[in-house]
């Protein structure tokens, strides 16, 4: 009998109820019944390969990943080495690169993530670090991503803000060039720094103003409500960018910060912030201003109890423009293809709406009408 590979995958997927049911029976007794099982396993088997398949091609835009959270744990061995720094000690303790960084909430995860910063100290380096993430994003049919850096985790070490943004640019410039892959850069400030810091960078970040499309709001939420950044936000309206925020996943205060977000601030996007769910009012909002989700499953699993797939489904069947990215896809252990199949797998969405979901990703992505209109039609043309 050929089994599904990931067993464990089919019995949290609805989908496959009667297959469930099927399988609980005593199949000893029961040739027939047996042999009902193998066909209903066979099946099930190629239908999940190919809804892998239909989603590995189908051309996507990826909206939600940190380029930091790009780097698998042989390329960060690799600069270490070439900058003649330590290993970092998450690394360091891998017996082997191909294991992953371990962690298992988002305190752990910030406390390996950021220490592992620190083989990133040249503009070579980021360069590396952003074109393995943009061959990686090309060999998974992303055609446009939208990647957020974190100057304050570099500047803060010594590492200047245009060695920073000049290797992420020539990485674009290059993947545009020889991959074809369109990308931007979104420029993120850390909420667990005070706002001064903050508009220092914003005003470091001005002379290379034309290579960035928009801000955002990221790190340890707690305690760190958008509304302490709205001065910098509205002067980086004022400036011509872009505005999204993080509001995390069920964090303390998650309505009031999505509410700063969306009325305080007037961001044009939210990262997460599935916990709208839980207010009606802000729901029709979104829906009525057309503002985005961008929401990340295999992340959501890994730093709380539940990945959200219900919330996330209930969103976008009620006409939120959600969609699905990585987060951090090297410590997540997921690039964009994993995670849509995470929802898939264990939130029983169908193919009709892994199209929506990548309909709403290019049409609320930062790219000018004539781009958007070429994805979109390379979509519908899927
Ligand atoms: C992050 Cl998962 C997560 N949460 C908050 N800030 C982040 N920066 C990178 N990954
Ligand atoms: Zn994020």
């Amino acid at each position: 009998m050929r089994m599904y590979k990931n067993s464990a995958k089919i019995d949290t997927c609805f989908q496959q109820d009667a297959l469930r049911r099927c399988i609980s029976l005593r199949t000893e007794d029961s040739p027939s019944l047996f042999k009902l099982q193998s066909l209903l396993e066979d099946n099930l088997a190629d239908k999940m390969h190919a809804m892998e398949e239909y989603i590995a091609t189908m051309p996507k835009a990826e909206l939600h990943v940190h380029i930091e959270g790009t780097i698998e744990p042989a390329l960060a061995q690799q600069l270490a080495i070439r900058n003649n720094v330590p290993i970092p000690s998450s690394i360091a303790s891998l017996a082997d690169t191909s294991n992953g960084y371990s962690f298992h909430d988002l305190t752990s995860f910030l406390a390996v993530y950021y220490p592992n910063m620190a083989v990133l100290l040249t503009s070579q380096d980021f360069f590396d670090l952003a074109y393995a993430y943009l061959t990686k994003a090309h060999s998974q049919n992303v055609v446009h991503t939208e990647m957020f850096f974190d100057p304050q985790a570099h500047t803060s070490r010594g590492v200047s803000f245009s060695s920073v943004v000049t290797g992420l640019r020539e990485a674009i410039v290059k993947a545009e060039r020889e991959l074809g892959v369109s990308a931007s850069l979104i420029m993120c400030f850390l909420r667990d720094m005070d706002a001064q810091s903050a508009m220092d960078t914003l005003i470091e970040a001005l002379p290379h103003k034309d290579w960035i499309v928009g801000v955002g709001l990221d790190s340890d939420e707690r305690d760190n409500p958008p509304s302490k950044f709205s001065d910098v936000f509205a002067r980086a309206k004022q400036e011509g960018w872009l505005v999204t925020c993080h509001c995390d996943i069920d964090q303390k205060n998650s309505i009031e910060h999505i509410r700063q977000a969306l009325e305080d601030i007037g961001v044009d996007r939210i990262d997460h912030g599935t916990n709208i769910v839980e207010d009606e009012r802000l729901v029709q909002m979104v829906k009525e201003k057309g503002l985005g989700l961008t929401c990340c499953p295999v992340s959501n699993s890994v730093v709380t109890r539940d990945f959200k797939g219900k919330e996330i489904v209930q969103l976008l069947r009620s006409g939120v423009k959600v969609t699905i990215s990585s987060d951090d896809p090297a410590y997540f252990r997921g690039y964009v293809n994993e995670n849509l199949m995470k929802m898939v797998n264990d939130a029983n969405i169908s193919k009709e709406e892994l199209l929506t979901l990548q309909r709403n990703a290019f049409e609320i992505s930062w790219i000018s009408e004539g781009k958007k209109e070429y994805f979109l039609r390379l979509l519908e043309k899927y």
